[in-house]
């Protein structure tokens, strides 16, 4: 089936996701994203599908096509996210991890630890304290004042007892951070994404809130790290996961958004997509069916047929790919299972040319890649084992050390089977080997 709605011209690929910004390609230069087109399988969607989900599914594979060095990892704070930013604006990306709802006074706490260039990193050193959170839930980046460094975007997702908030944190320039707590952003954020939506060519931030989380804030960037007083939207439902992308090729961010709950706060297990009308309006939402417990959401081109498809990670071991039509409309879903993709990035980490996905771990289960076919479906995949038992919490895809390939950045908590130590915090890092290393 195809889902319709009016149909806009051509597609200018142009997409920030909510926990991974994804703009067709591979970050780092990993072999070049975007995918290609295969003359088999572009744009084929699978027939099979029936009231459970998606077609295309089956578990995948294993197959470790690209090696990774030993992980390296240093003691760090009790940190729960993990963004990429060039920090000390040298050219090398550096790590920025935000505390843990924790007890201690890292707890929402903002920490830098800067690259030496190779892919080594030093400690945490706290670059914002106190600025208003209590904790920590995600960390995106953008270039909020257009001087072509990324600014990271915590937030702080709350809960019943705590409120949570969203935080602008960039450089100060000495090494330092600056913050600004978005106002109104403290009612239990679930959601964060930056892109220009209002079509004056200053990033916006938009924030899902609410104890309901359907209501989206929309704080219009003046470009120089400030925003206007937020306008708001409601939203169809109680939203997991948001993102921006350019859907319908006219230009204009377009809103797609997991959707996990009614008001009863049962399983709704949808996604939903809003046209953006450029000057920060969207319209009604384009429902579509996504699977069980939808949450991440992104968008890129899967299938290599030049057009963004739209991705729905589920926290049950699986994601949906949408291949998008190119006019605000997609076909119907391939199913990839066997990664658990609560939250995932998406690259092209063995380069080649098919946008890869990297589902982020949930407990003690291990971080995966599953390979893009580059029609849409996730035959292989490979599992990121680590030297210690470790419980990833978050983790970034990025090359850390200028080799043009795609290396991880994670926090986590690192089981001591020594017997003689506690089990500790770490942030780690895996660099990609590259070929005869
Ligand atoms: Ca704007
Ligand atoms: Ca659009
Ligand atoms: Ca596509
Ligand atoms: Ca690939």
């Amino acid at each position: 089936m195809t889902y319709s709605i009016p149909t806009r011209s051509c597609a200018i690929i142009m997409a920030i996701a909510s926990f991974s910004i994804v703009i067709g390609c591979a970050p780092g230069g990993g072999g070049g994203g975007g995918g290609n087109a295969n003359d088999n399988g572009a744009g084929n969607v699978n027939n099979n599908n029936n009231d459970n989900g998606g077609g295309g599914g089956g578990e995948p594979v294993e197959n470790d096509r690209v090696a990774f060095g030993a992980d390296t990892g240093f003691v760090g704070p009790v940190t729960v996210a993990v963004g990429v930013v060039d920090w000390n604006g040298d050219g090398f990306p550096d790590v920025v991890t935000v505390g843990a709802n924790t007890a201690g006074d890292d707890a929402g706490d903002v920490f830098v630890s800067l690259n030496d260039g190779a892919g080594a990193f030093g400690g945490a050193t706290a670059v914002v304290e106190d600025a208003g959170l209590t904790g920590g839930s995600e960390v995106i980046t953008a270039d909020l004042d257009g001087a072509g460094r990324l600014e990271a975007i915590v937030r702080d997702g709350g809960s019943d007892s705590r409120d949570g908030g969203v935080l602008i944190v960039s450089a100060a320039g000495d090494g330092s951070g600056d913050a600004l707590l978005l106002p109104g952003s403290t009612d239990r954020p679930f959601a964060v994404a930056a892109g220009d939506v209002t079509g004056d060519g200053d990033a916006d931030v938009l924030v899902v809130i609410g104890e309901d989380a359907d209501r989206l804030l929309i704080y219009a960037g003046n470009g120089d790290l400030t925003f206007a007083a937020p306008t708001s939207l409601d939203l169809p439902a109680a939203v997991g996961g948001i993102a921006l992308a350019d859907f319908d090729g006219d230009g204009a961010l377009d809103l797609c958004m997991s959707l996990v709950a009614s008001d009863s706060q049962t399983g709704l297990n949808q996604a939903g997509v809003m046209l953006g009308d450029g000057d920060g309006g969207f319209g009604d939402a384009l429902i579509l069916d996504a699977g069980l417990t939808p949450l991440d959401v992104a968008a890129a081109d899967m299938n290599g047929d030049g057009l963004l498809d739209l991705v729905v990670g589920h926290a049950l071991d699986s994601a949906y790919v949408f291949p998008g039509n190119g006019d605000g409309t997609f076909d119907d879903p391939v199913r990839a299972d066997g990664a658990s993709s609560t939250a995932f990035d998406i690259a092209d980490i063995d380069g080649d040319g098919n946008l890869d996905l990297i589902g982020k771990a949930v407990g003690a289960i291990l971080p995966r890649i599953l390979y893009g076919d580059g029609e849409g479906a996730f035959p292989e995949f490979q599992e990121l084992g680590f030297s210690a038992t470790t419980a990833i919490a978050d983790f970034r895809v990025a090359d850390l050390n200028g080799d043009g390939l795609v290396d991880f950045v994670g926090v986590g908590t690192f089981v001591d089977t020594s017997g003689g130590g506690a089990d500790v915090f770490e942030i780690v890092v895996k660099l990609r080997q590259s070929a005869g290393e």
